[in-house]
């Protein structure tokens, strides 16, 4: 006969046990995050790897995109994501930068040489220790995505060297770093949410920002802030994260799957992320955009003092020295 103590001891393994065996995920949605529009390559990517799950899953699994920043501008998402409120983030490394130190390398002005050199990066070894990074955060880092190459532009004038931006009040993304490659140039940084740049350039409070092409068609800045200089100094990735939270409710058959689709869905990002470049390009000049060439040199030199404040860590510094080993 058991007796009452014995009795729930046995209970107590049975019920761990029970935990220990996860049940298999059932109708799950997942919510993902991002603050582009409903047409931009990074929406499109995750809705991608959302069809994917869904397929392999027989529907057991979806991915839901809010796109439009519906739930919130990126550095706000990060808490939210860590908490398990958002399943889904894509998101730039720039607001990682303060809380992530290794996030800062990707980010580094001139660090790639170029779109080709970034991939090669990102997609091997490099890559796969900087997501394993996240997960000290809460967060499972699923994969990186392109964000081609940022250069500045503002309304007074065309950058053709720092000392033309000497005094601009130039807007970065909330990361310590970009204010520090701002500030390196002699303008003066203004951190602030993507989607409050476009009333902030109309305004005046601002006389520029960096971003890609398709980030300053999207956004319609290229109508308030017309001259875009070629810069081409960050190529800081996008990454895709996911809430260990959120993640940790899956059995280890679908982490699998959730890892393999999100992966898979970079070389649809990357398809969609070249049109997007040329169609945003065009569309820009045609809508009065005027583009300069610059001579990189100066602006390499200029922004050398980012590298001595950000890359202290003998980590960093080997992780840096590691990029520029890959051929
Ligand atoms: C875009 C990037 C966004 C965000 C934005 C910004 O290029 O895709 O994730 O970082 O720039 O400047 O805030």
């Amino acid at each position: 006969m058991l007796n009452r103590r014995s009795f729930s001891a046995l209970a107590g393994v049975a019920f761990a046990a029970l935990l220990a065996t996860s049940v298999q995920a059932q109708n799950v949605t997942l919510r993902s995050t991002d603050i582009h529009p409903t047409d931009y390559p990074t929406v499109e990517a995750v809705r991608h790897m959302g069809k994917l799950l869904e397929e392999r899953t027989q529907g057991r699994i979806k991915i839901n995109v809010f796109h439009s920043a519906q739930l919130g501008q990126e550095k706000d998402t990060i808490d939210q994501t860590r908490f398990g409120v958002i399943d889904i983030n894509r998101i730039n490394m720039a607001p990682f930068n303060n809380l992530i130190p290794a996030t800062n390398v990707p980010s580094l002005p001139f660090i790639f040489r170029s779109v080709d050199h970034m991939r090669k990066v990102m997609d091997g070894k490099i890559g796969d220790d900087l997501l394993k990074e996240f997960e000290k955060h809460d967060l499972i880092g699923l994969a990186f995505y392109d964000s081609g190459s940022r250069s500045f532009y503002n309304s007074k004038r065309p950058i053709n060297s720092p000392a033309d931006m000497k005094g601009m009040k130039i807007r970065v993304q909330q990361s310590d770093m970009f204010v520090a490659l701002v500030s390196a140039l002699g303008a003066n940084a203004t951190p602030m949410p993507f989607g409050e740049v476009y009333s902030a350039l109309q305004t005046g409070v601002i006389d520029g920002a960096e971003n890609n092409w398709p980030s300053y068609e999207s956004t319609r800045h290229f109508e308030v802030s017309k001259f875009y200089s070629q810069t081409e100094h960050s190529l800081s990735p996008e990454v895709l994260v996911m809430s260990k939270k959120s993640f940790e409710k899956f059995d280890a058959a679908d982490q699998a799957l959730i890892k393999a689709a999100a992966k898979e869905s970079v070389a649809k990002m990357r398809e969609l992320w070249d049109a997007r470049e040329k169609a945003s390009e065009a569309k820009v000049k045609a809508g009065g955009a005027q583009i300069n060439a610059v001579e990189k040199q100066p602006f390499i030199d200029a922004m050398k003092p980012v590298y001595d404040k950000f890359v202290t860590d003998p980590k960093l510094k080997d992780m840096v020295a590691a990029i520029q080993a890959v051929k």
